[in-house]
């Protein structure tokens, strides 16, 4: 069995999820959910990056004890993607004893290669990027991304990572291969490498909270040192039996503003320490609200608040199909509710219910394998069996609103059916034999459609198996939706209540914020 590793980048929890982290979270676990479709085994990690000075700085601020908040922190982080049903196998967190072993592991092997040494760090330092900033890097003095708070001045004496060692082998995978996507994101990375490196400081001497330098326990790690490691002590570096099946890794899903953290500190580290890089870094877009920057303090949307009032799958949905991954999008509740009404509920929620009711009506609520084929249903069976492969490439290239739109074109198709073959005129002038054909094949293409959207819209995909009657599809084989007649006959149906009720305003902001 083919093995699919894929990790999204661990939260920092100074502040709950909102819907930009989510996005991020969402396309993985589509990507994850794909990949089981088709048979792998795979092996999806999240977690939270719980080393840094800003939850330091936040448990301080609530009067707590950071570990204690962490712990807070971890329960909202799980509630909160539990509604999004995020399908991990594991959530790491870094105060975990055993991912601290591993990145003092990875320190002592580049300090016994030599690439690890002493040097004197003088720095502006943004603690809300946990970033060290130079004069370019500043506008009006301050950071650019967090122009509400004030910078350090950092001036001590701590470790550093020769990383300029690994610069030219960096830029050879960067430069001859696919390992970071998109294209954009490529470029900007190959441009910084062209530019030329410095070394890293990779301790801090006056912060506290961390994982302990080996043999010098007045430093702590830096946290992005630490937190790229969980990567692979999410899956037992150094000595875990499980490591070397699952590392190297397939796929790392992160945002656009870390790339240089992933496209070059975390090869080089890796380097450095002899493992195996990354399969591939691939760096998704940034979701606006209303056009404007989401931020942890200021302008949000709780992603769980709005899972609670419309369920996970509408929020997934719309994410993924107005938003291409690899760019830029905006959240707004216009566009939101344009897409539920019409998409969800008008269109996919609509031929579930036509199917359904038409079978209580008119077939005692049972299907019946179709006794004679009816001239529409060749052009019905030869889109829904060509669907798999239609959408294949696109899930695998995280185009998830390209597939969206490939299913949808598939769904309406299916309501073209029914409009055609017209099985409540069939039923009037009592041609059972069409009736029957009609609703069962347009159950074929609900199971179909169900089990290919099932990446985007799991929990739907099981409500419309439940409501055809053939159970949860949410976990069903690429197999099963390349050939017609996965509904068995005498399947009975079994109506609940509709999957999306029309909205019928556009909600408030503020409620959700
Ligand atoms: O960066 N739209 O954590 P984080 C889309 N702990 N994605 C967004 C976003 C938005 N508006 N805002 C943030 C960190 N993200 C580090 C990562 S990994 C070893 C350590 C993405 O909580 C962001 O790009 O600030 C990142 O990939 C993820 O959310 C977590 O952001």
């Amino acid at each position: 069995m083919t093995k699919f590793y894929i990790t999204t980048a661990i939260d920092y929890p100074n502040a709950s999820p909102h819907i930009g982290t989510a996005y991020e979270k969402i396309g993985a676990d589509a990507r994850a959910r794909w990949r089981r479709l088709c048979g792998d085994d795979v092996y999806f990690l999240m977690g939270n990056d719980e080393n840094s000075q800003k939850v330091a700085e936040k448990a301080q601020e609530l009067g707590l004890d950071p570990l204690a908040y962490c712990d807070e922190m971890e329960r909202k982080f799980r509630q909160a993607w539990s509604r999004l049903s995020l399908s991990f196998d594991r959530f790491i967190r870094t105060t975990e004893a055993a991912h601290h072993r591993g990145a003092r592991e990875i320190f002592r092997r580049l300090l016994k290669r030599g690439d690890v040494y002493r040097g004197m760090y003088k720095s502006w330092y943004c603690v809300g990027c946990e970033s060290r900033k130079t004069d370019k890097d500043l506008v009006n003095g301050k950071c650019a991304n967090h122009p509400n708070r004030d910078l350090e001045w950092v001036e001590e004496e701590n470790w550093f990572f020769r990383l300029t060692a690994y610069r030219d082998r960096i830029r050879e995978v960067v430069k001859n291969t696919d390992f970071v996507e998109p294209g954009i994101r490529r470029n900007e990375v190959l441009g910084v490498l062209e530019e030329g490196l410095e070394d890293i400081s990779i301790s801090r001497a006056k912060t506290k909270w961390g994982v302990p330098v080996p043999d010098d326990p007045d430093h702590v790690i830096y946290v992005w040192f630490d937190a790229l490691v969980n990567y692979i002590t999410g899956v037992g570096f150094p000595d875990g039996p499980d490591f070397g099946r699952w590392w190297p890794c397939d796929v790392h899903v992160i945002g656009k503003d870390i790339t240089r953290f992933h496209c070059i500190i975390w090869p080089a580290m890796l380097l450095g320490a002899d493992l195996p890089l990354p399969k591939k870094v691939f760096a998704h877009g940034f979701v606006y609200l209303s056009g404007e920057k989401i931020s942890k303090s200021g302008k949000r949307l709780d992603p769980a608040k709005a899972a609670d009032r419309f369920g996970g799958d509408p929020l997934r949905y719309f994410l993924l199909r107005e938003i291409a991954f690899d760019n830029d999008g905006d959240f707004t509740w216009e566009k939101f509710v344009e897409r539920y009404n019409g998409e969800l509920a008008n269109e996919l929620g609509n031929l579930l219910n036509r199917v359904v009711n038409m079978a209580e009506k008119n077939l005692g609520g049972v299907f019946e394998k179709p006794p004679a084929p009816l001239p529409q249903d060749a052009a019905l069976r030869e889109k829904l069996l060509g669907l798999a492969d239609r959408v294949a490439p696109h899930y695998d290239r995280f185009e998830f609103h390209f597939a969206l739109a490939q299913i949808w074109d598939a769904v309406r198709q299916a309501n073209r059916y029914l409009d055609e073959t017209r099985p409540w005129t069939a039923a009037k002038e009592g041609r059972r034999d069409a009736v029957a054909a009609s609703l069962y094949n347009a159950a074929e293409a609900l199971r179909i459609i169900a089990v290919l959207a099932s990446p985007v819209i799991p929990a739907t995909a099981d409500r419309i198996g439940e409501q055809i009657g053939i159970g949860p599809l949410s976990t069903a084989r690429l197999e099963t939706v390349r050939a017609w007649g996965g509904v068995p006959g005498g399947t009975r149906v079994r109506r609940a209540a509709p999957l999306f009720p029309r909205l019928d305003k556009v909600p408030e902001a503020e409620e959700f914020a």
